[in-house]
């Protein structure tokens, strides 16, 4: 990659009602950042978005549960979400939220051009009005029986039971699960239906395109298509969300529609666009023009085809439950206002992170959630487990030994040690001074060419955001180092040929801004930490971790303070007796 593309980065935005688990994280957001800092480590001009996605009825019920107005609700949680993120060490460029202004703006003038173009109709249906609440009851508002299973407390849209999508219609003895009352009878209303099935022939030529993408994200949309696309009914009978606009209710012909808001999932991926305009007024001060389509240049230039975005390569990010949201309904959107918006280029989907082997469960409390995650252990040994597990080809099982294994092993004996090794006999006798580097000998050259070698793996790697293979590469680097100073003895040298020994240390000393800057997707606290050990490295360009092209020494480097402490304390047995008793240890 060497014409400088932009990137633009987007992460699948969770829902904003309450605290997110480890399988959020490594679903999509955390993958999204390492992508994401390794773009802007190569000197491309990236833009990484995410945000919380504030609408439909985990919201609502959330708030109706903690007796908030939806509004305070959703700025309570959207603050608590962002700060643990940023903890997390997640460098979006900007954290946006699905219900501001923007978004809005942008949901009613995209439903405005698909109406404009043909798509959009209104359809009768028949659904579950509850009298005790005096409303609609679409999708969670309803729980009863499966149909299919028996489970008792199956929700309107799915059941927990056997994983069945489900409508609030099929379940058996329904009851509003505000109320709880069995006061239920069927009643007619009517939607906006977005007539996906018009798009079929451009939807399929487009993914047939996409051949770069991974088999999952292709294999989940071609089912789709060979399964026959149906019609979506893109709004729901709720007070939270984004309204429909009186102007297109009326040019529909029911002015009632303006009571109704766009269903959530019509709104949220268009809350990538919004983020980004908060983002253009936030960095920019461009405010959200009000004519045409509502986005200001600086937000534009990254999705407007017309307006530069011809040069942005755009990734996003997603659990596999949301790629038929985003390589079908989503592009359906795009596609169908006529405009010229920037599609995805490269669709990353993960499978399920499971704890035990069983779901992590929000709504369950099982597995272990972000901000308790934080209190237990610093950010960069969830972030390197987890990248190191992520699960990409499969699902992928956490266990507390497991951590306790991946962390011990990589993080504290092989490059925790390697550092510590060095610095602390560099410490002994040379204090803060860098010994000069003398002859070097095909030791040096071999190593050199050995890294050379894993380095472009590891680009690679990154580049392609494999993380599995991006978190065994960078492994192989610092296995390098160790084996290398296991093999040129510098201690031994010391006595005999103390030159020599002085030329070992160098060597292995300058690797450690190299792997600094390496491992800095993947564990930028750690990337910082070391590099603070480098008064020479204290520049503006260095912090910005350019991304090496070799491993050979940095003639600039002159001087190196000892860390203080152990840079990766172990997790004890202890610890892991503990939180296994804790959080259980077995499939539940
Ligand atoms: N909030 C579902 C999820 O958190 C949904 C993703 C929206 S992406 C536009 O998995
Ligand atoms: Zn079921």
């Amino acid at each position: 990659m060497n014409t400088p593309t932009r990137h633009l980065i987007t992460s699948a935005i969770p829902y904003v009602n309450g605290v997110k688990h480890l399988g959020n994280l490594i679903g999509s957001m955390l993958p999204a950042d390492v992508f994401a800092r390794f773009c802007r480590q190569q000197g491309h001009e990236t833009l990484f978005i995410c945000g919380t996605d504030d609408h439909g009825t985990p919201a609502e019920l959330g708030a109706i549960k903690e007796q908030r107005d939806p509004r305070e609700y959703v700025n309570h949680w959207h603050q608590f979400q962002k700060d643990i993120y940023q903890r997390f060490g997640l460098s979006f460029n900007h954290f946006g939220s699905s219900s501001r202004p923007q978004n809005t703006a942008l949901t009613q003038h995209l439903a405005r051009q698909l109406h404009q173009q043909g798509l959009l109709e209104i359809r009768s249906e028949t659904m579950l009005y509850s009298h005790a609440d005096k409303r609609f009851l679409p999708d969670r508002y309803v729980e009863g029986q499966c149909p299919k299973c028996g489970f008792a407390k199956a929700r309107g849209d799915q059941c927990d039971g056997c994983g069945s999508v489900l409508n609030p219609t099929d379940l058996i003895n329904p009851y509003s699960s505000i109320s709880g009352s069995h006061d239920v009878e069927l009643k007619q209303t009517s939607h906006i239906y977005l007539k996906q099935s018009q798009l079929v022939p451009q939807l399929r030529a487009w993914i047939d395109e996409q051949t770069h993408w991974p088999k999952l994200s292709r294999s989940i949309a071609y089912k789709w298509l060979d399964e026959g696309l149906q019609d979506r009914g893109i709004t729901r009978d709720l007070k939270w969300g984004v309204p429909v606009p009186q102007d297109l209710a009326d040019a529909l012909g029911d002015p009632t529609l303006a009571q109704k808001v766009f269903y959530v999932w019509f709104d949220a991926p268009i809350a990538y666009i919004a983020a980004t305009q908060e983002w253009a007024t936030a960095a920019h001060g461009e405010a959200q023009p009000t004519t045409d389509i509502p986005l200001s240049p600086q937000a534009a230039r990254w999705w407007l085809k017309n307006q530069g975005a011809t040069d942005v390569h755009y990734t996003q990010f997603m659990g596999k439950d949301n790629v038929y949201f985003h390589t079908l309904s989503f592009p359906c959107t795009l596609i169908g206002s006529g405009e010229p918006w920037n599609p995805v280029s490269t669709l990353k989907s993960y499978n399920w992170l499971t704890y035990y082997g069983g779901k992590f469960s929000t709504s369950q409390g099982v597995g272990i959630f972000t901000d308790k995650a934080l209190e237990l252990l610093p950010a960069d040994y969830w972030r390197y487990y987890l990248i190191a597990r992520a699960p990409e080809g499969d699902d992928s099982e956490f266990r507390w030994t497991d951590l306790q294994s991946v962390v011990n092993k990589d993080l504290a004996d092989v490059l925790g040690n390697f550092i510590n090794r060095t610095l602390t006999f560099n410490a002994k006798h040379h204090g803060t001074s860098l010994p000069p580097l003398g002859e070097v000998t095909a030791m040096e050259t071999q190593l050199h060419q050995n890294l050379q070698t894993t380095l472009q793996k590891l680009s690679h790697h990154l580049q392609e955001a494999e993380m599995r293979k991006s978190a065994e590469a960078l492994r192989e680097l610092w296995s390098l180092g160790n084996e290398y100073l296991a093999a040129a003895e510098p201690w031994k040298e010391l006595k005999t040929n103390p030159e020599r020994a002085q030329t070992i240390l160098h060597t292995a000393i300058q690797l450690i801004p190299f792997y600094a800057a390496t491992m800095a997707p993947l564990i930028p606290h750690t990337a910082e930490k070391i590099i603070a050990l480098f008064p020479q490295l204290q520049t503006p360009a260095f912090q910005a971790y350019p991304w090496p092209q070799n491993s050979l020494p940095n003639s600039a480097i002159t001087q190196v303070a000892t860390p203080s402490e152990v840079l990766f304390p172990k997790i004890s047995d202890e610890q892991v007796a503990e939180w296994e008793a804790q959080f259980g240890n077995s499939k539940v």
